[in-house]
């Protein structure tokens, strides 16, 4: 039995949202969580090892960090469509815009949000403006990540812009794809 700790306006949202839309048989279980601003507590029916959420427990086995669990379900539940399977076209860019979003844009997002700077960073992740380009670039020329395919990696990719609108660039083929993101998802949550 699949089942999805996750607590609401927070980084699960985007994996409750895409659990309904694979119409995929987990459980979701609400917990609570310490916020950005100290206020909540962690809650001890949440199994992840830091309190976090979300986190998806599959019997014996579990999964955490978003691009982790997104590419778990769109696997599991490969009917609807959502991510390329291995073999099908577009699984590399796949896979690739969701460890991007995990190991670049969310730790790029955070440094900028906390105003850090350093080489270092620049010489690991590059820098924000970079990784505006890298998102820019595919979507120039079509409406999703993988091109004409909506996939989970748009909706990993557009939370961030979703949710802290000050982050959102001027760019505008970003802008119009988070507001298509949008939709999709609102379709979804009527
Ligand atoms: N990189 C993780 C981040 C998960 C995360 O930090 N979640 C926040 C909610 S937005 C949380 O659970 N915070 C509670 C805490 O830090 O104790 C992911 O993408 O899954």
């Amino acid at each position: 039995m699949r089942t999805l700790y996750y607590s609401p306006n927070s980084r699960s949202d985007t994996i409750v949202t895409l659990v309904r839309m694979l119409s995929a048989d987990v459980t979701l279980h609400e917990v609570t969580i310490v916020r950005q601003d100290g206020s909540g507590v962690r809650d001890p029916a949440n199994p992840h090892p830091e309190g976090k959420v979300p986190y998806l427990t599959d019997g014996d086995d579990a999964v955490r960090e978003r691009g982790a669990i997104v590419l778990y379900l769109t696997d599991a539940y490969p009917d609807a469509g959502l991510g390329p399977l291995a073999g099908e076209a577009g699984r590399g860019a796949y896979l690739s815009w969701l460890s991007y979003y995990q190991g670049v844009m969310e730790p790029l997002l955070i440094l900028k949000w906390a105003g850090v700077e350093h080489p270092a960073i620049n010489a690991g992740l590059r820098d924000y403006d970079t990784m505006i380009e890298r998102l820019a670039e595919p979507l120039r020329h079509g409406p999703w990540l993988l091109g004409e395919r909506f996939s989970a990696a748009d909706m990993l990719c557009s939370s961030p812009f979703l949710w802290f609108t000050a982050m959102l660039p001027e760019e505008p083929a970003i802008r119009d794809w988070v507001e298509r993101c949008k939709e999709r998802i609102s379709v979804v949550a009527a």
